[in-house]
């Protein structure tokens, strides 16, 4: 497939990392969005962050599908290690809570198939208060490398954002040169974009990372995940074409099947997420996931949207301020189109049907065979006159593949 993408001439030719990682957006599951900061195994057994709570979630990524669905990088965020460094200035896991050691737990996530992400912070501290990556950056990475993590998210809390500019790059260098291939996940522009402090380098930071935080932390909630998908839209054309494989903007995790989000705003994030070809990172107690949550994280046919080779993040192409009606569009590999229409209208009842034009749609005219993702069926698709009826639900979304009748024969009858 590369060799037909370098013929088409689509793969990209700036000076980007080189790791051979992320090649596709990132799949996995990572504690903090559902369990954050929680530490007291006694009382919360098990929501506490622990090597019990990764292993029941590996267990149940692999028995109920999840990794066979593609999610495969098993992350622990903040709050794994000790709050002292160890004499000779080493990071420790927390010796009640990760009593196995992290090697041990390591072993654990690669023998049921999994990769092995962490997290650690640029500064002295990170973000919880557990000691930071600053000043120890070699002796850290040698354990990182011991432990053999295959991901590793630095994060930016307590220093000044202005420096990330070459702090970042400078620990991308002895990451690289550890030897070992680790996804490098950053949250460099994250800090700079929220707090206004300047138009991040995204030549810099591609150069540097596999993903980076675009934003602050997303949070299980409607408000927020709108805020997020109005951002992208609003930023695309500075944001958009930084993205390729191995290299992706991140708007942070999946909050799918916690408390926030109905089952609808469920399904927009899902389709949003692989209109923006953005990293699928699930944080939920598996658990206790309601079966409907989990068959839109499990829709293989949307997950392949987002894991499209190609790596061209989509765009919003069209945005009514009456009716809320947004339109996204990714262009795919195989020459089809994936266009999710959301409506953000948040009461009463779905419209009646929209009749879109192509141009509203920003999809070349020709004949389309059309699929709706979430039904997992084709659908008549066009009216008489040309256009392609659509009824959304208030914060509901309708995901469509659109392939062209053409590239049909040749792209599905092989
Ligand atoms: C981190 O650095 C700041 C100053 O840069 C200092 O005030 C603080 O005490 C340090 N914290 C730790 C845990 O070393
Ligand atoms: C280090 O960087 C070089 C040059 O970009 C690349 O070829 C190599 O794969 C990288 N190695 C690791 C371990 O990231
Ligand atoms: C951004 O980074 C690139 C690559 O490191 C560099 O060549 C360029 O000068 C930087 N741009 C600005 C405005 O600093
Ligand atoms: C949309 O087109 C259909 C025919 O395909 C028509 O029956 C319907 O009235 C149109 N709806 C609107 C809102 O124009
Ligand atoms: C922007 C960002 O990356 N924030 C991170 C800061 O630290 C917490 C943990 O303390 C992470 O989970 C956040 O994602």
């Amino acid at each position: 497939m590369l060799m037909f993408l370098f013929l088409l001439g689509l793969v990209p030719t700036t000076l980007t990392l080189d790791n051979g990682l992320a090649l596709t957006p990132p799949m996995g599951w990572m504690t903090w969005q559902r369990f954050r900061r929680i530490t007291d195994c006694e009382k919360y057994p098990r929501d506490c962050i622990s090597e019990e709570l990764i292993k029941r979630t590996a267990d149940k990524l692999v028995e109920d599908g999840y990794l066979e669905a593609g999610y495969e990088y098993l992350i622990i965020d903040d709050c794994w290690s000790q709050k002292h460094r160890s004499s000779d200035g080493r990071l420790m896991p927390d010796r009640k809570r990760f009593k196995s050691g992290m090697k041990a737990l390591a072993d654990y996530i690669h023998s049921k198939g999994f990769k092995f992400g962490m997290y650690q912070n640029y500064s002295n501290v990170t973000c919880a208060g557990y000691p930071g990556i600053m000043d120890y950056e070699d002796i850290d990475i040698a354990s990182f490398v011991e432990w053999e993590i295959d991901y590793l998210k630095l994060d930016a809390c307590y220093i000044d954002p202005l420096k990330l500019d070459t702090a970042y790059p400078e620990f991308g260098r002895k990451l690289n040169a550890s030897g070992r291939p680790i996804v490098f996940s950053c949250s460099w522009p994250a800090y700079q974009e929220s707090y206004n402090i300047k138009k991040p380098n995204y030549t810099s930071i591609a150069e540097t990372c596999n993903l980076w935080r675009v934003l602050g932390d997303i949070e299980d909630s409607w408000a927020v995940l709108s805020n997020v998908i109005d951002w992208y839209g609003h930023n695309q054309d500075r944001i958009a074409p930084n993205a390729g494989p191995g290299q992706w903007n991140d708007p942070d995790m999946l909050v799918i099947g916690n408390f926030g989000l109905s089952l609808d705003q469920a399904r927009i994030q899902m389709a949003i997420w692989a209109i923006m070809a953005a990293p699928l990172l699930i944080s939920v107690d598996l658990d206790d996931i309601r079966p409907e949550f989990k068959e839109v994280l499990l829709n293989k046919e949307v997950i392949y949207v987002n894991q499209d080779v190609l790596g061209k993040q989509g765009l919003r192409v069209y945005k009514n301020r009456n009716s809320k009606v947004e339109i996204w569009s990714r262009e795919l590999a195989d020459r089809s189109y994936a266009v999710a229409f959301i409506s953000k209208k948040d009461y009463g009842a779905p419209y009646p049907e929209h009749n879109f034009t192509f141009t509203q749609m920003k999809l070349p005219e020709g004949k389309y065979k059309v699929r709706d993702l979430y039904l997992k069926e084709n659908v008549p698709s066009f009216g008489p006159d040309g256009t392609f009826p659509v009824r959304i639900n208030p914060t509901g979304v309708k995901f469509f593949k659109f392939i062209p009748k053409e590239t049909e024969n040749e792209v599905y009858n092989k």
